[in-house]
């Protein structure tokens, strides 16, 4: 049976009547991700025909989903919120802590020594306050999550900006930072602005070479990192329903990569297989009872451009199969052109390391389609160029395709298999040699491809694809091959060509798996103890932050104007600074080392105003810290942009950095900022970025007024005497800016314990 059913049922039982009452207001047919939304609405909240992109409305999500690396902060503020139990069903998934290096069985060992203070942290905090505990090898959080939690209909958040691949199963499933899992937890309401609607009409049926991922690297291409800022992509159309439940969940895991607040797609058939398949017979019978509400009305589906804000279609008959990349995963190419681009580009082509698995692609199809490549080594005599590893997303896929002998025929052609974790994909990979950084290529399977993500090394180029396009480029060893035209020799000197790939959507003797690492909490944590060693370097009780002064700010010191991307990976690092998670202070040792400098080029590099000497970003505003000094950050276009990690915003909150200035954020991120008591502000003028010069005085005025669309201005005092006045944009709503003025959310929550 599935875990938590009473309350999909309930979420169920009231569906028909609220997505009505919506439909009613509107007096038009509805999307599905307005009836999810509407049916979720904070509690006696009644329908009103919200703005799209513009009003804050509160709802109440069913559940929640944090992982280790997240949850430990998360749960540090979850713990002085006062309460005994969580409000929600919740759940903590350890799978970031654990470094690829020699396979499995020993990297889990290690990790297990390595991080046993912040395991036996989780642990305890989970059993105490009643939160499912899925232990290190268990799996990673979005897999676990759709097989056994994600449901039609269903709206979940997490502390994980793939959290939405939970939408493979129609659901509405968002990414947050620690701060707002906390308020759900505590039993608050979550706050989102009305999403705008983005329709993607897919029509006709993947074939050979394309794989569901390839529709998600298309739709990057065509919307880039910020087209999806402020939307939920809703997915439809003969295509959908002809795709497999997890090819569905790729597609919405990399909606993460053009910044969607979510992706969604209709209950159909191959969600109730999935939901079978996966044990949850139940739900499924369940959601075939309330089936019209869990996709669109007909209406909408036959003329969507009435009903989204923008509307994509893609013919999945003639997509062709692609590589995003390097270094950002919206750079689209079609396999057909590789050739050319990498010739025009310099990139390297020779592919050193294939790696398939992660969150984004490690389901029972991926891996045997996968495998159907794999196999081709040995039957027509080829030999596998590149270095190859798997990162199964789960213990229960990782059980079944070793039942069924993929990990032997992968085994074969000398594929190193790593734990259930994310490893490769998060930077928790000893890549041997990656310290030489050398110019170098890889191909997986994974989301994210950003500069350093996957081995710290510079210069490796990252480019994403389908698993079966990063088997076949591994067997081949070079990036531009094309396996729909091209040929390789194989051992005999002969040209042979690859088959396409065939696969199982699913195991067709089932899942199985004997320990699927859940531990359940206990039913009265009460006398449950929760130690954190005041030594400790990996963990820290939080201190609240102060409450604002009560005036504007004036004398700000510049600490970085950062040139170009800027994502919380260049804000604050993963890697080998992923094991400070719980620790504020000695995490607020990164931040923003990896942002580029303005003034010159370099990362990790600014002026420190108050000696004039160059130094590393985390020393000068410890500096200003010391000295008493506020200070400001400037950044460019979608600041922000990856991760939901609330340490980019807390760290420099720590460290007494006020506001944080962009031409524009990405969602996740300006939340976070918001939450955590700073000030999120944008040029009203974009141009006016130039205007900030490396020794600035800054002074933000118009606090003592701060109110809801009403711009502040901040004056730049220029080294050479003059200054100017520029106007600067918020999104703050009076809630928010009671988190400001109390020095952040948690505060609040605090005050109302102690009341
Ligand atoms: C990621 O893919 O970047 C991560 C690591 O999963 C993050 C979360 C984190 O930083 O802990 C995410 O995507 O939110
Ligand atoms: Fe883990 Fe990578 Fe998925 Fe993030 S994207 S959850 S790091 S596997």
């Amino acid at each position: 049976m599935a875990f938590d059913i009473e309350v999909i049922k309930s979420v169920y039982a009231r569906m028909p009547e609220r997505v009505e009452a919506a439909r009613k207001m509107l007096g038009r047919p509805l999307t599905l991700s307005e009836k999810i939304l509407f049916n979720h609405l904070w509690d006696g909240a009644a329908p009103a025909n919200f703005k799209r992109g513009a009003d804050y409305v509160d709802f109440a999500p069913d559940r929640v989903a944090m992982q280790d690396a997240t949850a430990q902060m998360a749960l540090l503020q979850f713990m002085q919120a006062g309460r005994a139990k969580v409000a929600v069903p919740s759940t903590v998934h350890c799978d970031h802590l654990i470094t690829a290096q020699n396979g499995a069985d020993t990297d889990l060992q290690v990790a297990n020594t390595e991080s046993k203070e912040v395991y036996d942290f989780l642990a305890s905090v989970s059993n105490k306050y009643g939160i499912g505990f899925w232990k290190p090898g268990a799996g990673i959080i979005h897999q676990v999550v759709l097989e056994n939690y994600a449901f039609p209909g269903g709206m979940m958040i997490g502390t994980d900006s793939h959290t939405v691949n939970a939408g493979g199963l129609g659901m509405v499933a968002i990414g947050v930072g620690g701060a707002d899992a906390c308020d759900v937890m505590a039993g608050l309401p979550w706050e989102l602005k009305w999403p705008k609607l983005i329709g993607v009409k897919l029509t006709g049926k993947l074939n050979g070479w394309t794989a569901p991922k390839d529709v998600i690297l298309k739709v990057a291409g065509l919307l880039t990192v910020k087209g999806g800022t402020g939307a939920i992509v809703e997915y439809f159309g003969e295509g959908a329903t002809n795709m497999s439940c997890t090819g569905k969940g790729t597609i919405c895991n990399m909606g993460a990569e053009i910044g969607a607040t979510t992706s969604t797609f209709g209950y159909d058939d191959s969600m109730a297989r999935y939901l079978s398949a996966t044990g949850r017979a139940d739900v499924a019978e369940l959601a075939n009872q309330v089936r019209e509400h869990l996709t669109a009305d007909a209406e909408v589906y036959n003329n969507p451009e009435a009903y989204f804000d923008q509307v994509i279609e893609i013919d999945l008959t003639t997509l062709e199969p692609h590589l995003n990349g390097p270094f950002t995963p919206d750079l689209a190419t079609p396999i057909s052109k590789m050739k050319e681009m990498a010739a025009e580009h310099g990139w390297p082509t020779r592919v050193e390391v294939g790696l398939i698995g992660s969150c984004t692609n490690s389901s029972y199809e991926d891996i045997s389609r996968a495998v159907s490549l794999a196999k081709q080594v040995a039957d027509k005599n080829l030999k596998t160029k590149a270095e190859f590893t798997i990162t199964p997303g789960s213990e229960q896929v990782r059980y079944t395709i070793e039942r069924d002998g993929f990990l032997e025929i992968f085994d074969q052609i000398g594929a190193k298999v790593f734990a259930n974790a994310c490893g490769p994909c998060i930077g928790m990979w000893n890549r041997f040699g990656a310290e030489k950084q050398e110019k170098n290529t890889i191909v997986h399977s994974f989301n994210r491809n950003f500069a350093k993500r996957a081995d710290g090394n510079p210069n490796t180029y990252a480019f994403v694809g389908s698993p079966e396009l990063v088997t076949a480029l591994a067997i081949a060893g070079d990036l531009t091959f094309n396996p729909l035209t091209d040929t390789l020799i194989n051992e005999n000197g002969e040209a042979v060509k690859l088959d396409p790939p065939t696969g199982d959507e699913l195991p067709t003797k089932g899942f199985a798996v004997e320990d699927a690492g859940y531990i359940a909490p206990a039913e009265d944590g009460s006398g449950v103890k929760v130690n954190v060693s005041p030594d400790s370097n990996r963990l820290q009780l939080l201190d609240p932050f102060a409450s604002w002064e009560g005036t504007d700010l004036k004398g700000l010191k510049l600490l970085i104007k950062a040139k170009g991307k800027c994502t919380t990976d260049h804000i604050s690092m993963a890697g080998p600074w992923l094991k400070f998670r719980g620790h504020l202070d000695n995490i607020s040792n990164n931040m923003l080392i990896g942002a580029v400098n303005f003034f010159n080029e370099k990362t990790n590099e600014v002026k420190n105003q108050l000696t004039g000497n160059y130094e590393a970003v985390p020393a000068t505003q410890r500096a200003y810290k010391a000295a008493g000094i506020g200070s400001i950050v400037v950044g460019d276009e979608n600041y922000g942009e990856g991760s939901s990690r609330e340490h980019a915003a807390m760290e420099p909150r720590h460290l007494g950095v006020r506001a944080v200035l962009v031409k524009s954020f990405a969602r996740i991120h300006e939340t976070n900022l918001k939450k955590q008591g700073m000030l999120a502000l944008t040029f009203a003028d974009k141009a006016d970025y130039d205007k900030i010069q490396e020794n600035d005085i800054i002074d933000i005025i118009g606090l003592t007024e701060f109110a809801p669309e009403k711009p502040l201005q901040l004056v730049l005092n220029h080294d050479n005497g003059t200054s100017e006045t520029i106007t600067v944009n918020h999104s703050y709503n009076d809630q928010q800016i009671e988190w400001f003025k109390e020095g952040g959310a948690l505060n609040i929550i605090r005050k109302s314990v102690v009341a």
